[in-house]
């Protein structure tokens, strides 16, 4: 390569599981082929059925596979907090998370970092925006989803329209902005959770649309404690930002009554 030639971003996708054996070999052989130059980082956490052992089988023969080991089930937030300190600790320049099930499809992870690669500091691939899209969701679930996205965007009257999506690309710059040290979200508030504190820091948060798929193999780690821990800490969220906003409103007003009078 001659010297004037960029030098490609070193990246990594961090996947975390929980039983996920039926599902981590066909979704590891997709990303390895869709993406050959990018680094596999699997995050398990003990799985019984024996996913970790797996990953390390896969890490011995593919010097682009590597796996973190946790003790015990620990949640998602915790899994992907270890794996950014992982990645940081290696100079990586962008990181991403991607699911185990084969709901976030690695042939559009190039969606993702064709963002980064434009300016982004944090890219959601994004159901709901133009062009994204569920397969195969029964209605239900599809008001779930979209019901807490709307809750979401106006209690914290952000832009988002899928801020509890969890196929992403951070930068390096942003996971170093983002405070990261007191993040306590667990499930999909977790990544409601970085995604509002990308946009409090000032960083350009931007979605791309994908086409999510429900997932064919093993089974949703989610629960009514995951959503309920969600809707519980987006409304106090909402609720300081609001307070914030009154109060600036409140000393701008005093400030121009000060000035009026004198
Ligand atoms: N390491 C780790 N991974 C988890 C945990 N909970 C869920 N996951 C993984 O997070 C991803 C999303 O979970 P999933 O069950 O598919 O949630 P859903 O898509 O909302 O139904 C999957 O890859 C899971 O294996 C956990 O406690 N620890
Ligand atoms: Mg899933």
């Amino acid at each position: 390569m001659s010297s004037e030639e960029p030098v490609p971003p070193r990246t990594v996708v961090c996947i975390p599981t929980y039983d996920e054996i039926d599902s981590l070999p066909g979704l590891l052989d997709r990303l390895r082929a869709a993406q050959p130059d990018v680094d596999v980082l699997v995050v398990d956490d003990d799985s019984p059925d024996g996913t970790g052992r797996y990953a390390d089988e896969r890490a011995a023969a593919d010097p682009r596979v590597h796996v973190l080991h946790r003790t015990s089930k620990d949640g998602l937030g915790a899994a992907y907090l270890a794996a950014f300190r992982w990645a940081l600790a290696r100079d990586y320049d962008v990181v991403c998370e991607m699911d185990a099930d084969g709901s976030h499809a690695p042939e559009q992870l190039h969606r993702l970092l064709a963002a980064v690669a434009a300016g982004a500091d944090l890219v959601i691939g994004s159901r709901w925006v133009n062009g994204g899209e569920v397969t195969d969701w029964p209605v239900q679930r599809r008001l779930l989803s979209r019901g807490g996205n709307l809750y979401t965007r106006l209690a914290l009257g952000t832009h988002l329209r899928d801020a509890t999506a969890g196929y992403r690309a951070f930068t390096a710059h942003a996971l170093r902005t983002i405070p990261l040290d007191d993040v306590a979200s667990a499930g999909y508030c977790f990544q409601v959770d970085l995604a509002w504190r990308a946009v409090r820091a000032g960083l350009t948060v931007v979605e791309v649309p994908i086409t999510f798929a429900e997932r064919a193999e093993g089974v949703s780690k989610m629960s009514g404690d995951i959503v309920r821990e969600a809707l519980w800490r987006v409304t106090v969220w909402g609720a300081e930002h609001r307070a914030g906003q009154l109060r600036r409103l409140g000393a701008r007003a005093r400030t121009h009554d000060g000035r009026d009078g004198s």
